[in-house]
């Protein structure tokens, strides 16, 4: 087999992508300090099966086997996130030993399998301390992710080249401060505001210090971008407000240093302060993009998800009018949604090279092969349909340089708990033991030939 492939452009370099709560278990192991989804799991209801994040898939404790699936994959790079709770239990001061030997040996256990690492730093398991002094929606937590980042990338940043700071902080702000669906759990759409704007503010500061220990890094942000379509008469105000919460919040913060006019408590001078917007704009390298569903926005009216509007606090009532097919999760599977957002980030983003991070689909097991794995048709259709929609995207000129599928192993998915399975690889309740699903040997095909 060749070396290792560089994130040059050169080509399109798979991969497959997981996150620390979602696999690793190991909860109170080596000095893991509580994060909020540790605190939010034990809220009656908050999880729909009633789980939490141990053991998930015991990764923690299963690290070789888990990169040998990757290496055996045959891929060229492979997302994870680095949980704050490990590397400061107390989401400050100085760093636990054990957490960043943990996450070394993720690093070397990765070249030594000729696989790019691509760490994120902050993939939602903020440490409990932490919301305790206020959470996102107060500065500090900013500066707090920064101080985290300079640990990490003190010890990692010789080895590591690209680096995410945040993983769809839209999530972070929205679905945790306002709609209240993940950690911590809060609704209220002025802190959610804030919360973005802090975000943003820490994902400066910390790619600030990321570059100051490793001068050569690329230090980009992961975006759960979203094509917004307007669907039928009346529906132009409302998708256009969740295009601004959604899509234009990141991206005008970060490419023009401006928020979108639309939002008012972003306009406010006691949040974003003097200076804010200047020290974010310019501080991606490049753009992750997370992309599974299109929105189609209806007129205000009947059927509207009181849920949904809470997440775009200010919003008129939305309602989103998803057609077939549509996955697991109920998200309508659209690849030419992928062209659409990988065209409008380019064009919004100019210069900026492109990734997309996360693309996958959930569904039942549904059929086995005879020898028992996953027989999931369903998956690699959407892989396949995906992918492709990428390439083409790539030919027609779009500076995307890697593919990454959302997910090595079925896991922890977040509110739903275990109850949707996203993964290439099935995870045995009980023995925690790994299944390949087909689409699993489907995509180790398509890196074969991407590798030849
Ligand atoms: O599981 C999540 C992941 O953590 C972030 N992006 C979307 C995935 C599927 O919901």
């Amino acid at each position: 087999m060749a070396g290792p492939r560089e994130l040059d452009g050169s080509s399109l370099l798979l991969g497959a992508a997981t996150a620390s709560f979602q696999i690793e278990g190991a909860t109170t192991t080596d000095g893991r300090g509580p994060s909020i989804w540790d605190t939010f799991c034990g809220r009656p209801g908050a999880i729909r099966d009633g789980s939490d994040g141990d053991p998930a898939c015991g990764s923690y404790e299963r690290l070789t086997e888990d990169l040998d699936l990757v290496r055996d994959l045959g891929v060229d790079a492979y997302r994870f996130s680095i949980a704050w709770p490990r590397v400061q239990p107390e989401g400050s001061g100085a760093a636990n030993p054990a957490g960043l030997d943990y996450y070394e040996r993720v690093v070397d256990g990765l070249l030594e399998r000729d696989l790019i690492p691509l760490p994120t730093l902050y993939h939602w398991d903020l440490p409990q301390p932490l919301e305790d002094a206020g959470g996102w929606p107060v500065r500090d937590t900013a500066e707090r992710l920064a101080e985290y980042a300079a640990l990490v990338a003190d010890r990692l940043g010789d080895r590591v080249g690209w680096w995410s700071t945040l993983n769809e902080p839209w999530c972070s702000a929205f679905l945790g401060y306002a709609a209240g669906v993940h950690a911590p759990g809060r609704r209220d759409g002025d802190v959610a505001f804030a919360a973005a704007h802090h975000l943003l503010l820490g994902h400066a500061l910390a790619a600030e210090a990321v570059r100051a220990a490793a001068p050569a890094a690329k230090v980009g942000i992961v975006l759960n971008l979203a094509p917004v379509w307007p669907d039928g008469d009346g529906a132009e105000a409302g998708a256009a407000y969740v295009d601004a919460v959604q899509n234009g919040i990141w991206l005008g913060a970060l490419v023009d240093g401006r928020y979108p006019a639309v939002l008012a408590a972003l306009a406010d001078p006691a949040l974003v302060r003097e200076g804010d917007l200047a020290l974010i704009k310019g501080t991606a390298d490049w753009i992750g993009i997370n992309y599974y569903t299109p929105f189609r926005i209806g007129a205000p009216g009947e059927g509207g998800s009181e849920l949904a509007t809470m997440a775009y606090p200010g919003a008129p009532p939305l309602r989103f009018l998803p057609r077939e097919p549509r996955t697991e999760m109920g998200w309508e599977v659209v690849p030419a949604g992928l062209e659409d957002v990988l065209v409008t980030t380019a064009r919004r983003a100019p210069g900026l090279p492109l990734l997309v991070t996360e693309n996958g689909s959930a569904y039942a097991d549904g059929t086995r092969a005879p020898d028992g794995s996953v027989q999931d048709d369903d998956r690699i259709a959407y892989l396949q349909g995906h992918l492709a929609a990428t390439r083409r995207m790539r030919d027609a000129g779009v500076d995307v340089r890697a593919y990454i599928a959302w997910t090595l192993l079925d896991n922890f998915e977040w509110s739903y708990g275990y109850t949707k399975k996203f993964g290439l690889v099935e995870v045995e309740p009980g023995t925690l033991r790994r299944i390949p699903k087909a689409s699993y040997r489907y995509y180790a095909q398509l890196a074969a030939a991407a590798r030849r």
